[in-house]
């Protein structure tokens, strides 16, 4: 561990704000996160939770982002909660912005049996397709880089054909450490084929539409994640990148819409928001995208709609990310709008902050920003429960799972609903649905 290097940061509004926080002592962030690296990262360069403050706004935030952190939570007082190596927090400081270690709680870094690990989410869909055969079918869309099969659920009345019905995608997952987002996916699966004959509306809505689920798009990073006596704190896949010790892309950086384009991202290898190094370059991004290209059938995409579960912050974001611009090339008016609509509508059933995702910080690279400008799919980030790191932050004790999968059911069904035209939501049916 290097001596840390005397930082002479700008004046700057941040200045003020950082002579109240107790400064950070690196050696006390490299101990505390001892536990949550990459074992083949050098321990030196393991990044670990920290606490950011002086960030004011998306602009602030952005340019913390660019160091290459993923920024996981903006508290309410504007505090950041973001995870960086020892480098990214020197310049975090050197921009201006107060640092302060965040270490979870030993007890809380603890593996939780209550949570469905990747094996058990396989089981559980071969469970599901071999009690439910007339409603659900299973596909292997390809194979993750350690060999794990990728695995999506159709839902549907006749699954395992394709029909003339409006189609939904609902992806889990791809960071590995939102393990909620796996029971978010198992939630909806149960939630459709055990309400399939009893509740109306879901009977209705499994008749007339397609439903595709994706429990876990990251398979090996979840399993490397899970894989210790604490939870491993890895957000990103499990590839190694030529050049480098450091392993996996962060997928939500490595889409091929303006990929890279606009400081939403690293082009570091070792840091979490890693965007690989081209396009899809990672394999399991690779083999999603090609599953929903693969949904184009005589030349229109069957997919009209989609959400991409992450945890945490108890938010609803829509593209895009990689501008702070509502319109622009490739997302006009009624098409915002339309996001927007549905976006607050399904936030005013779970209770979450509904905003454009640049609202947070930029990002590029985002499925978010690929299912709609290349696929023309409107779609939402949802960033699951909790809404302060108190509440466990990535790993919230597993008796919250049945409360917090709940609170999204209402949105789901919303969503299904206008998947058949989205753009009824501001009444404009008539024009792109006529
Ligand atoms: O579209 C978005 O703004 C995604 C937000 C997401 C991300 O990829 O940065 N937040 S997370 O990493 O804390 N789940
Ligand atoms: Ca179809
Ligand atoms: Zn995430």
């Amino acid at each position: 561990m290097p001596p840390p290097r005397p930082h002479s940061p700008k004046p700057r509004r941040h200045t003020a704000f950082r002579k109240t926080l107790a400064p950070l002592a690196l050696g006390t962030l490299l101990v505390g996160t001892l536990g949550v690296g990459s074992a083949a990262a050098s321990q030196e360069e393991d990044p670990g939770p920290v606490r950011v403050s002086g960030a004011e706004n998306a602009v602030d935030r952005t340019e913390i982002a660019r160091t290459g952190v993923s920024i996981d939570l903006v508290e309410d007082d504007g505090t950041l909660l973001a995870t960086a190596s020892p480098g990214e927090v020197e310049e975090i400081t050197d921009l201006g912005y107060g640092v302060a270690d965040a270490s979870p709680s030993v007890e809380a870094m603890h593996p939780d049996d209550g949570y469905t690990s990747y094996p058990e989410v396989v089981e559980h869909v071969e469970g599901l397709v071999a009690e439910y055969p007339d409603l659900a079918h299973s596909e292997v869309y390809g194979q993750s880089h350690e060999g794990r099969d990728l695995v999506a659920v159709r839902i549907s009345d006749d699954p395992g054909v394709d029909q003339d019905e409006p189609e939904v995608l609902f992806t889990h997952s791809q960071h590995a450490r939102e393990p909620l987002t796996v029971e978010m996916a198992v939630h909806i699966m149960d939630m459709l084929t055990e309400g399939y004959g009893s509740d109306e509306r879901i009977t209705e809505l499994v008749d007339t539409r397609e439903i595709w689920i994706v429990p876990n798009a990251n398979p090996d990073g979840t399993e490397y994640d899970q894989s210790g006596d604490t939870w491993q704190n890895w957000r990103k896949t499990r590839e190694p990148n030529e050049g480098s010790d450091a392993l996996g892309t962060d997928m939500n950086r490595n889409w091929a819409h303006e990929w890279g384009c606009c400081g939403g991202s690293s082009g570091d290898p070792e840091s979490s928001t890693y965007r690989g190094h081209a396009p899809e370059s990672a394999t399991e991004v690779e083999a999603l995208a090609d599953f929903v290209r693969s949904r184009e059938v005589d030349g229109e995409q069957q997919i009209t709609t989609a959400i991409d579960f992450h945890t945490f912050g108890e938010l609803v974001l829509w593209p895009f990310g990689h501008t702070y611009d509502e319109t622009t090339d490739g997302m006009n008016q009624d098409e915002y709008d339309t996001h927007q609509a549905l976006g607050e509508l399904m936030a005013g059933s779970n209770g979450y902050t509904p905003q454009q995702s640049s609202d947070l910080y930029i990002t590029d690279g985002s499925i978010n920003d690929w299912l709609w400008a290349d696929q023309g799919i409107v779609n939402f980030t949802f960033e699951m429960y909790p809404s302060s790191p108190g509440d466990g932050g990535f790993y919230p004790p597993s008796d919250v799972i049945e409360e917090e999968t709940a609170r999204n059911e209402e949105p789901v069904l919303d969503l299904l609903g206008y998947a058949d035209c989205p753009y009824r939501v501001i009444g404009e049916e008539e024009t792109y649905c006529g």
